[in-house]
């Protein structure tokens, strides 16, 4: 194999998000947000974990920069909780919790790492939810608003936006299948929710193009979908998922349309959608984030709903804890696809990482690793791969920095370079972590040997 080089500036970063590391989710005059409810709320956590603590990063940001620090990092993802900065929502700012985020930028920025801020990573004020929430036709403003706050506050500092965070799970997960925060479960939800996230995603980017000097994008996870057979049947089956999860947001923030595939999906619960909404979703951004951990074989099963299509499991692969097949050519899959159907724009891999089951820590020692340093080395190799190909990806964000709050699996499912122990909060580099370090400081020569 010959020697990789990643292009000169080629941002090399990890990502987090702000419920899943923070902790302390009402100090300093917070408001409360949806995942504080809903982990609240008796059996929606594994072992009823919250994110109450969770990393501990609130109080310990300096520690965990000096963590970046020690792995060459160049740039950062994090996401502002919406509750801390306006409480309500909407109207009054709270200072303390705008401060914060003020204090993590310079810190980041005196350690030479470029902040790229999450205004979105699925933490929504309860205050707005009691109002409707992500139903609401207004969320669109009230998150134009929240979005203009941050950019008065911290435009001159961070020069890398993005709006929302994966809006596929948020519908998915919140209000189709009710696995996550808020918790419904309504076919006749999803696809408004997902309009009104598009909605949304637009009116910030148009409050940047008013307000803001640098770069503001979105994040979509895309998940490549094969047909598990030639036919007809399966590859109906696989356009819907396609069309679902890849495309709907996709589409909507880049085309200005949907996929037709969703009607059959819907059916009649497909919302009719005013076509000069178009105008609001579709506001080129300066970038798009993907995130990319798997790919999807797909089968037709009328027994999934409403899709009527679910993976099949490849016997001859690998899976994370999740479930998620190792599939590092789907990464080059993905990012040729994009390229391809929505033109050329600058492409950022906002996240890519896996959880495996980690060894016991000991002490002084560097945690081994071996399937997350494997997986991290296929995929760089498979981004270098697309890279080649022509397509024009200007970073990397591994997620994550650290061992999180899995969501509703709560601390069950490691994904970090470090390790964390919750009990204590010390924090163990992997022997991912070192990969990683060495590929930054090769410009990723040591990917090739
Ligand atoms: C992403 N899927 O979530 C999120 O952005 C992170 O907050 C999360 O911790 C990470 O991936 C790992 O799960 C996803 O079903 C959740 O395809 C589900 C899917 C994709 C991404």
């Amino acid at each position: 194999m010959t020697r990789l080089r990643f292009p000169d500036g080629f941002l090399w970063g990890a990502a987090t998000s702000a419920y899943q590391i923070e902790g302390s989710p009402l100090a300093d005059g917070a408001g409360p947000s949806i995942w504080q409810r809903f982990a609240h709320t008796p059996g929606m956590m594994r072992d009823g974990a919250t994110g109450d603590v969770a990393c501990d990063h609130y109080r310990r940001f300096r520690e965990d920069v000096r963590l970046m620090k020690a792995l060459g990092l160049t740039g950062y993802r994090f996401s502002i909780n919406w509750a801390r900065v306006l409480p309500e929502g909407t109207g009054r700012i709270n200072p303390k919790g705008l401060d914060f985020y003020a204090r993590l930028v310079d810190e980041l920025l005196a350690n030479g790492i470029e902040p790229n801020a999450t205004l979105f990573h699925w933490d929504l004020p309860a205050a707005l939810d009691d109002r409707g929430g992500w139903l609401n036709r207004d969320v669109a403003h009230w998150f134009a608003e929240y979005a203009q706050v941050m950019f008065r506050a911290l435009d001159g500092r961070v020069r890398q936006w993005t709006t929302i965070n994966e809006p596929w799970v948020v519908v998915d997960g919140g209000y189709l299948h009710g696995t996550l925060a808020p918790g419904h479960r309504s076919k006749y939800e999803a696809p408004r929710v997902a309009h009104n996230l598009m909605r949304a995603s637009g009116a910030a980017i148009q409050a940047y193009r008013a307000h803001g000097r640098h770069h503001i994008g979105v994040v979509f996870n895309i998940e490549p979908k094969y047909p598990a057979t030639s036919s007809a049947q399966d590859l109906a089956a696989t356009r819907r998922a396609h069309a679902y999860m890849n495309e709907q947001f996709a589409d909507a923030a880049l085309l200005g349309r949907y996929p037709p595939e969703l009607h059959e999906v819907f059916g009649e619960a497909w919302p009719a959608i005013p076509e000069a909404d178009f105008a609001l979703t579709c506001q080129r951004p300066d970038f798009v984030g993907i995130n990319y951990y798997t790919r999807a074989v797909v089968r037709h099963d009328p027994g999934q709903y409403p899709l009527q299509a679910s993976p099949v499991r490849q016997p001859q692969a690998t899976y994370t804890e999740t479930g998620w097949e190792v599939y590092p050519q789907g990464m080059v899959d993905t990012l040729t696809w994009f390229r391809d159907r929505y033109g050329d724009l600058p492409l950022y891999v906002t996240e890519n990482g896996a959880a495996f089951p980690d060894p016991p820590v000991a002490d002084g020692e560097v945690l081994d690793d071996p399937p997350r340093a494997d997986y991290l080395r296929r995929h760089l190799q498979a981004l270098h791969a697309a890279i080649e190909a022509g397509v024009d990806v200007r970073g990397y964000y591994a997620w994550s920095l650290l061992d999180n709050l899995e969501w509703s699996l709560g601390y069950s499912k490691r994904f970090g370079l470090y390790h964390v122990d919750f009990a204590t909060q010390k924090r163990t580099p992997k022997a991912s972590a070192r990969l990683y370090a060495e590929v930054i400081a090769s410009h990723g020569a040591v990917l090739g040997a």
